[in-house]
Parts: structure tokens; sequence; C-alpha cells
């Protein structure tokens, strides 16, 4: 009889124990953990659309209560999970301002990142959203953790993934050992590997941007998007525009298509240009990803994984996808090309 297929936790532990046993435990253990946590997520984002019935939520339903919001409530699953877990020393999310402790008692060896429901917005057109993380192994001395062990390059992550609530709910993680997707298979509540090894190519014919932003770009930005759509059959222009306004799933096609996904910097704010996405839930982890399928993330000057945070809610300009394409992006960025 053939064996069930690989879970997460045998995953982790063939790919990175050889290197060091225990910590291929704890981060098993971790990852785990907020796999039952993502489980519950699922199962509520698939009911969404019968919460559409009963009242919108952030609205009042029939019975007179305010129904959560998806978000708010994705975090408190997470957080209310990990607090206990005695894996990680703190955490931080995406929808909460300052660094969350953990139960006294609890502190483990690691960190937590999270944006807990990602693409939100698109909940009521049943578009699919994510829960992306990042986990870095703590520097601080002492027992509790503290934001400057959040803080921390994307260079030294152990272990980043996120997973997308789709037709099918997928986990796609990397430690270090390229990256596996893992689907799951809801008649036994577990991720199976579905997507070993997966290798991003080293150029695309898709790019992906919010081309409604154009008027705030900055000039190289537009012209590079022009060049895109230039006629130019030996570099395959022009490439196809795909955009779902969902970074998980945008990344989730580019990782395994190819081409490039850009959120650049934007002069809505003409003394304030910045970029929107957050570089510890959204641009370390997947820059992570990126690199480890062979391909690239930038913020148009450097690499994702080279920038020092320097805030919890720290946002950045994010050029993420096949090695070739993200390099020719940035030389556009700079003015080199
Ligand atoms: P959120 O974390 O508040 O959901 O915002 C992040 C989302 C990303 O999923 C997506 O890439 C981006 O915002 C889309 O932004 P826009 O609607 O400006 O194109
Ligand atoms: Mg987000």
């Amino acid at each position: 009889m053939e064996g069930l297929g690989t879970t997460v936790t045998q995953h982790i532990l063939r790919s990175i124990g050889g290197d060091n046993p225990e910590a291929a435990q704890e981060i098993a253990g971790l990852v785990g953990n907020l796999l039952v946590a993502t489980k519950v997520i699922s199962t509520e984002v698939n009911r969404a659309g019968l919460l559409d019935i009963l009242g919108l939520t952030g609205q009042v339903n029939v019975q007179g209560e305010e129904v959560q919001k998806l978000d708010d409530y994705a975090n408190e699953i997470i957080v209310g999970h990990m607090k206990t877990s005695g894996q990680v020393c703190v955490m931080a999310s995406e929808e909460v301002e300052e660094a969350i402790a953990v139960t006294p008692g609890y502190e483990g060896n690691y960190t937590l990142s999270i944006d807990p429901l990602d693409g939100s917005s698109n909940i009521d057109v049943n578009v699919n959203i994510g829960t992306i993380f990042s986990i870095h192994r703590k520097v601080s001395s002492g027992k509790a953790g503290n934001e400057a062990d959040l803080l921390q390059l994307g260079r030294t992550q152990v272990c980043a993934g996120y997973v997308v609530y789709g037709s099918s709910t997928m986990l796609v993680y990397t430690a270090g050992k390229g990256v596996h997707g893992f689907t799951l298979d809801p008649s036994i509540g577990e991720f199976l590997l579905s997507h070993p090894d997966i290798k991003m190519p080293a150029k695309g014919k898709i790019y992906s941007i919010n081309e409604g932003n154009a008027l705030y770009w900055h000039d190289n930005t537009k012209r590079y998007v022009d060049y895109l759509k230039e006629k130019d059959p030996a570099t395959k222009r022009p490439y196809s525009l795909r955009y779902i306004g969902s970074l998980v799933a945008d990344f989730h096609r580019t990782l395994l298509k190819g081409g490039l996904f850009m959120y650049p910097m934007d002069y809505k704010d003409p003394n304030k240009p910045k970029g929107k996405l957050r570089l510890l839930y959204e641009a370390e982890p997947m820059a992570y990803l990126a690199e480890q399928a062979g391909g690239r993330a930038s913020d148009g000057t450097q690499d994702i994984m080279d920038i020092q945070p320097t805030g919890l809610h720290q946002r950045v300009p994010l050029y993420i996808g096949s090695r070739d394409d993200v390099t020719l992006a940035e030389k556009f960025v700079k003015g080199e090309a």
C-alpha cells in the first residue's frame, strides 16, 4: 500500500535536520503549530460566502451580533495559538501596532512575523487571499524577546512562507533548502507535499502591477513598464499583464510561471514617496522564497534581503520574480537603462 505522502513536519526534519537536528525539531514544531491556526482560518475563509448571507464582516448579522472582520479574526487565531506554543519569544503582526509578547513561561527561541490575512479586500469577491509568515532566531539575551529580535535582516530568516486560501489551500515554504509546496487534504486535515522543489524560470512573460497608479510613479518606473509593452519577439515582448491585487496570489503565480510582480514607490503624497508593502510581513518572506526558487527581490536599488528593518510596519518598494526580469527592472529604476 502507498504511503500517505510527505507531511510538512517530515519534510522539514528531512531537509534541514542533517545540519542541526535540534533546530529542525523546533522549526518543524513551530510551523506545525502555525498550520493548525491556518486550518482554522481556511475553514472560516471558505465560509465567507455564507457569512455574506448573514451579514458582511464588520456589519451586524441577523442575530444582531457584529460579524468579526476576517483579518482581525485571523490575527486573533494565530496570535492566541502561538502565545502559548513555547516556540516563539515575541511576535509582530500587520494587524497590531506594537510587538506582541508571549505568555510568560512560554518563551521560545524564535520570532514570528505575520500578515494574518493578506489581500483581505478581496474576500467578498472570492479571490485568493493568504497568510504570510517569517521566522527568525532570537538574538537578544534573556527569556522574553523584544523589538530588536523582530527587526532582523531578511537574510537571517530561518524559515518563511505563506498559506494561500484558494480553490485548494496550499502551503509554500522555505527553510533555506529550496521552496516546497503542500496542498491541504481536507479529508484528513493534513498538508501533503504536492510541489517539491519549485524553481522560478530565469525570465518570464508576465508582469504584474497596479497600473491605475501609473500617474504617481517615477518616470523610470513608467519607462520600464512601457518597455515591457513594446513589441520585440526576441525578448518575448510585449509581456502579458496579470494583476489580482492580492500579494499571495500574485506572488504564487509569479513563483510558478515566472515574470515579475511590482509594487513600486509612488508619489501619491508628493512629499513622502513610498512603497505600499510591508518589509517584515510581506517583502522579506516573499524575497526569501524568491531567492530560494532561483529568483530575486529588490526595492529597485538593493536586495530586499539586505535591507535593515528600522520599524515593524516599515514599507518598501518591491520588484520580485524571475532573476533576469528583476535585474533589468532595477537597471531602469536606477536610470541605467
Ligand atoms: P493588505 O495587507 O492591507 O491586504 O494590503 C496588501 C495588499 C497586497 O495583497 C496587494 O499586493 C496590494 O495590497 C494591492 O494593493 P492595491 O490595491 O493598491 O493594488
Ligand atoms: Mg498584507
